[in-house]
């Protein structure tokens, strides 16, 4: 990891965790993973995001306005919190998307700062060209932020042992691994981050 490397957190919140209400299967798994990984980018000093969704109550996001989604991650609820066991620094920056009712938006890189700074803008100020993306889901969130990465011009490394996926069909989170790898996107390991810093 360089100066230029950045760890984006994607979505890591009570709703996608087993309990809430679009749990992704084994969400929770991701938590240990994720706060090895914020240590070491911590350590070396290097920027930390987390992204959330951040939905208004009626959005065309969810099932009963139109979408395919159950109600999740509303804004200021319980759900949409980050998940309690994640050690998020003081330092972190959160990326909120979602907000408008007619979109998905799935990646962050539609998301905006707590001061309303656009995730892509925020990358340029802090001169990030690499991100290291991990968290849930696979098949959504995680997916549309690499792939958005990537065709922005990033070098973009999915943390493979720290995203788990929904898989409304079965298979959907390794389709999505391939399709992002066949795109450009290197993955790692904590383990082999740590062994070749
Ligand atoms: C997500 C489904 C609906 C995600 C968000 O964060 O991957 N998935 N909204
Ligand atoms: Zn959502």
């Amino acid at each position: 990891m360089d100066k230029t490397a950045a760890l984006v957190i994607i979505d890591v919140q009570n709703d996608f965790c087993p309990g809430g209400s679009l749990p992704v299967p084994e969400g929770d798994k991701v938590l240990p993973v994720l706060n090895r990984y914020i240590e070491l980018f911590r350590a070396k000093r290097l920027p930390i995001f987390a992204s959330r969704d951040w939905h208004p109550a009626r959005t065309g996001h969810f099932k009963a306005y139109g979408g395919i989604w159950p109600p999740h991650c509303v804004e200021e609820t319980r759900g949409a919190e980050f998940h309690p066991d994640l050690q998020l620094p003081l330092q972190v920056i959160v990326i909120s998307k979602g907000m408008d009712p007619a979109k998905d938006d799935y990646s962050a890189f539609n998301g905006i700062s707590e001061q309303h700074i656009p995730f892509p803008e925020m990358l340029k100020i802090l001169g990030i060209s690499h991100l290291y993306v991990g968290g849930l889901a696979t098949d959504y969130c995680v997916k549309e932020t690499v792939l958005e990465g990537l065709r922005q011009g990033f070098s973009v490394t999915l943390l493979e042992d720290a995203v788990r996926g929904v898989d409304l069909k079965p298979g959907d989170s390794e389709k999505a691994m391939a399709e992002m790898t066949e795109l450009g996107a290197d993955t790692t390991t904590f383990t082999a981050l740590e062994q070749h810093r």
